[in-house]
């Protein structure tokens, strides 16, 4: 029943329309003075308001509205997780130099060395040394055994030796026979031959020999007490002994025998037996 009357009013709309647009074709503005006047005969006064019309389709979608007032700050967040290690840093300037280390524990001993080829001179230099102090020690005893080495005269019986040690008579007579012999008696031209030849030889111009009148002057004897029997070879002019002080003998590099003063050192010689085989 609604919508026909709806049809209805439709229709008359349309009717409306079509007489309007009637006018128009025949040149007359609607709005225009004279089609008021030509519409004076024919006025034909408005309808009711019509019903409201349905409800339009939605529109599109509206503009971005403005940028809004800044906002009060928000609460502070939670924690974050641990990062990634970063690269390694570059290397910082050289320190100073540390102090001393304590001394580090002994090594392994080194592997035995090859044997010496020549001389194991290390193995004896021990022995050596004490040999040294050795020699220092017998020093005298050594010296005198170089001597004789050295200038040392010997006949079937005896050695001789000249003792380079300036003494005085008995001094002589106890140096020799500390020494297991006596001052030397030359009691033959042989021996006194021997002695006279040893000090010219040694450069030397005398010697006492082991000949004195300490016990009787005048009566000269050899130090072993026998007398001057068969053999003596007296300087010319000698035995003097001018004011009764010369009771000892020296030879001189010549082989002749001189008497002298005993307190006078020079050097001596000495006889030492050889011992029987
Ligand atoms: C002196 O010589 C003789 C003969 O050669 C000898 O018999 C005598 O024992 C010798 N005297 C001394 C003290 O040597
Ligand atoms: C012999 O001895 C005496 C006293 O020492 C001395 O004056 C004299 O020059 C010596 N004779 C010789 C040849 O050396
Ligand atoms: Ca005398
Ligand atoms: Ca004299």
């Amino acid at each position: 029943m609604n919508s026909s009357r709806v049809l209805l009013r439709s229709n008359q709309f349309i009717l409306l329309l079509l007489f309007l647009l009637q006018i128009q074709s025949l040149g007359l503005d609607i709005d225009s003075r004279p089609t008021v006047e030509v519409c004076a005969t024919h006025a034909i006064s408005p309808g009711p308001k019509g019903d409201d019309g349905e409800r339009g389709d939605p529109g599109e979608e509206g503009r971005d509205g403005k940028v809004g007032r800044r906002g009060p700050k928000g609460i502070k967040g939670e924690l974050g997780d641990t990062g990634p290690q970063g690269s390694i840093g570059k290397s910082g300037p050289i320190g100073k130099k540390g102090d001393k280390g304590e001394k580090g524990l002994l090594g392994i001993p080194g592997v035995k060395g090859k044997a010496g080829t020549v001389c194991d001179c290390g193995r004896y230099r021990k022995v050596v040394g004490q040999l040294d102090i050795s020699v220092a020690r017998l020093k005298t005893s050594m010296k005198f055994v170089k001597n004789v080495i050295a200038g040392i005269r010997e006949t079937e019986e005896k050695f001789y030796y000249i003792v380079q040690e300036e003494k005085s008579y008995r001094e002589s007579l106890t140096h020799c026979r500390i020494r297991g012999g006596m001052l030397a008696m030359p009691k033959d031209e042989a021996i006194n031959t021997l002695i006279a030849d040893y000090v010219a030889k040694s450069g030397l111009f005398r010697v006492f020999i082991g000949v004195n009148d300490l016990e009787k002057e005048g009566q000269y004897v050899f130090t072993d007490s026998t007398p001057l029997q068969n053999y003596s070879n007296w300087q010319e002019g000698e035995p003097s002994d001018p004011y009764g002080h010369e009771d000892c003998v020296e030879m001189l590099s010549s082989g002749r025998w001189n008497d002298t003063e005993c307190h006078r050192t020079m050097y001596f010689i000495c006889e030492f037996v050889k011992e029987k085989k």
